[in-house]
């Protein structure tokens, strides 16, 4: 327990004060700062990303007087990105601290994506005096954060009392990890952080939370009519997706994709949970898979827009499709369509009790659908060889990602941040992933900016070298982070493919006038400059030797390192694989 002399106002971290009472016998005090760095530690939350200002400055600096790592970034929606990546890389809720309102708003973003996402996460806000903000009487970043935050996060709590801290972060604990992840927000008026509480209550406050995200069991007959529904398939399929990922049963979800011999479809950032050379992976016969298959093995993953909603000409004829569904939350059940088997529960106690039905001598899938998914992809891994083949000066996405789909194939342990359009659609099927949680990308909203967040929180919750490999566009969103990168000395290797602009840097101003087009950026920009500023080391190269040297040098190095990769301008299309969610006009263009 940190306790602190109140009319000292907390300024010494974890120096305990007795204070001589009328009856001469002493009493320890502490306060609402030191009780909340407590509460959070108890519950091994060790890790803060945030920016510091008023009110919440001190609570940074003792926080790390008191032995917490505290990260602070540029920008809050970057310190949010990092707690959400941090929570699912660790299952723990991620911890971002703003300052009041613009700073809690500039947070907010993350926090809405990381429940989107199903990340655990908690946005700790300091916020203005509620007297002042209820009768909107013009405090300092007025704001009624509390409400704001509400319909953008999966819960959300506000601490009035010191006393109620140890409750107050359990509650926001539980909250995020439980059932199906999501974020959390924490009001904390700055009044709080002040008040003072004798030792011996404030101890008895705090709260350790026991068994956070608790198992949850299937019931037996959900696994009865999911086998069953299984048993049928002649042309089954199994989607694996992040929630599988997060779940860290990396060798349950192995057991049941070998032992039942089905191919499986990773989304995006299941990638690697097995690896993506594994005879079974249907990922280069995406297509044919969707729409052939007739039974279909959902694995935390979402029938959302990322699956065409499970319908539609994508997932070929109308009612040939038997969905089974294994997902922690019952409401995502018939979300899209129906589900002829759902399993709610966790996914390692739902693949356990599958796994201890199927027996040992579960029949395989008929030959002629294996045989029909490597023929495909078979082709497409041919087509794409071609395609990689190509060694071209100034480069094209596929000759830039050949080279980083090798580095990852020498050095599968590292992790690969990767957000924009083209630089993203690419790189996912391009490079193979060979292990669990190691590719983190724009995940279910497609948000870009996600990249310094991610790749900072990357590299301190593992300790393992990163490799952002960014759009132009995208990385503009959070480049300013490279001066956090720099700051902490992360192993962070940063790849911007700069190809002038989104999309393209092709596009011209059909009014001839002197702005350029709203797509395009300044031309043959030197992005590893930006690195070079803060210490770090910058490179620009325009071919597959030189990239493919830089990226190596950097990662051997563990030096935060930029290299500024020129892309031909003409190599991107519009909106990546996506460009059928970007209406475009028929009408009066010029
Ligand atoms: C996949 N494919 C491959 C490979 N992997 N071919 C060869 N080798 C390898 N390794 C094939 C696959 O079978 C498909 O071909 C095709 O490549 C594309 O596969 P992908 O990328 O898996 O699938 P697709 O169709 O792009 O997937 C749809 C999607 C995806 C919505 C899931 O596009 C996605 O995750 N998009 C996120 C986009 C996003 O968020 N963008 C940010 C906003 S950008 P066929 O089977 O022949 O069809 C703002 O502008
Ligand atoms: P993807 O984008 O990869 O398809 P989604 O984020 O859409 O993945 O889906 C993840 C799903 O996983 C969510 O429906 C979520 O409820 C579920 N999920 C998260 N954690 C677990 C878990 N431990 N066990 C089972 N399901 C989980
Ligand atoms: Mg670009």
């Amino acid at each position: 327990m940190s306790t602190v002399a109140p009319e000292k106002k907390s300024k010494e971290a974890a120096t305990s004060s007795k204070e001589q009472s009328n009856d001469e016998s002493t009493v320890e005090y502490t306060d609402g700062f030191h009780l909340l760095i407590d509460a959070l530690k108890l519950n091994g939350l060790n890790t803060i990303y945030g920016v510091p200002g008023i009110p919440i400055t001190d609570f940074g600096r003792l926080a790390q007087a008191n032995g917490m790592r505290v990260i602070s970034f540029r920008h809050e929606q970057h310190a949010g990105n990092a707690a959400a990546i941090a929570g699912y890389l660790t299952q723990k809720p991620g911890l971002c601290l703003t300052v009041s309102a613009p700073g809690f708003l500039n947070g907010l973003t993350a926090l809405a994506n990381a429940t989107v996402n199903c990340f655990p996460m908690i946005l700790l806000s300091g916020s203005s005096e509620r007297e002042v903000v209820d009768l909107q009487q013009g405090d300092y970043e007025e704001m009624d954060q509390l409400a704001i935050a509400k319909p953008l996060c999966k819960a959300a709590f506000r601490i009035l009392h010191a006393e109620d801290i140890g409750i107050g972060v359990a509650r926001a604990i539980r909250a995020a990890v439980s059932g199906r992840p999501g974020g959390v927000y924490l009001d904390l008026p700055a009044k709080l952080f002040g008040q003072v509480v004798e030792v011996a209550k404030a101890q008895q406050s705090l709260v350790k939370v026991v068994d956070a995200a608790p198992a949850q069991l299937p019931a037996p007959q959900a696994i009865d009519r999911a086998l069953e529904v299984i048993k049928s398939a002649k042309r089954p399929l199994i989607i694996i997706g992040k929630g599988a990922a997060y779940a860290q049963v990396d060798d349950a979800v192995k057991q049941f994709v070998e032992s039942t011999g089905i191919p499986y479809l990773p989304m995006s950032m299941a990638k690697g949970l097995l690896p993506d050379n594994h005879p079974l992976s249907a990922a280069a016969a995406r297509s044919l898979a969707l729409k052939q298959s007739d039974v279909v093995i959902m694995l935390g993953a979402r029938l959302n827009w990322l699956l065409s909603h499970g319908k539609g000409k994508a997932w070929g004829e109308p009612g040939s499709k038997r969905f089974v569904q294994i997902d922690i939350d019952p409401r995502e059940m018939d979300s899209n369509v129906e589900i002829a088997a759902p399993v709610v529960g966790d996914m390692g106690s739902c693949l356990n009790a599958i796994l201890e039905k199927l027996g040992s001598a579960w029949p395989q899938p008929p030959e002629a659908w294996l045989n029909e998914i490597a023929e495909k992809r078979n082709t497409n891994l041919a087509k794409m060889a071609q395609r990689l083949g190509a060694d071209l000066t100034p480069m094209d996405f596929h000759t830039a990602l050949g080279a980083l789909k090798q580095v990852i194939k020498e050095r599968p342990d590292i992790l690969l941040v990767n957000e924009g359009a083209n630089t993203l659609d690419f790189a996912r099927s391009i490079i193979d992933m060979y292990q669990p949680r190691k590719r983190l990308d724009v995940g279910t909203w497609g948000i870009m900016g996600i990249g310094m967040g991610a790749a900072i929180a990357a590299a301190i919750e593992t300790g393992k070298p990163v490799l952002a490999v960014e759009g132009d566009s995208a990385f503009g969103f959070s480049g300013m982070e490279v001066e956090t990168i720099c700051r902490y000395k992360l192993p962070v290797c940063i790849v911007v493919f700069n190809n002038n602009g989104i999309y393209r840097g092709t596009d011209t101003n059909p009014t001839g006038g002197s702005d350029v087009a709203p797509t395009v950026f300044v031309k043959d920009s030197r992005y590893d400059m930006m690195m070079t500023a803060f210490g770090g080391v910058g490179v620009s190269v325009d071919n597959r030797d030189e990239l493919t040297t830089a990226v190596n040098q950097a990662l051997d190095s563990g030096k935060p390192t930029l290299i500024n990769a020129v892309i031909d301008e003409n190599a991107g299309t519009e909106s990546g694989r996506i460009g059928n969610l970007n209406p475009q006009s028929t009408v009066g263009k010029k």
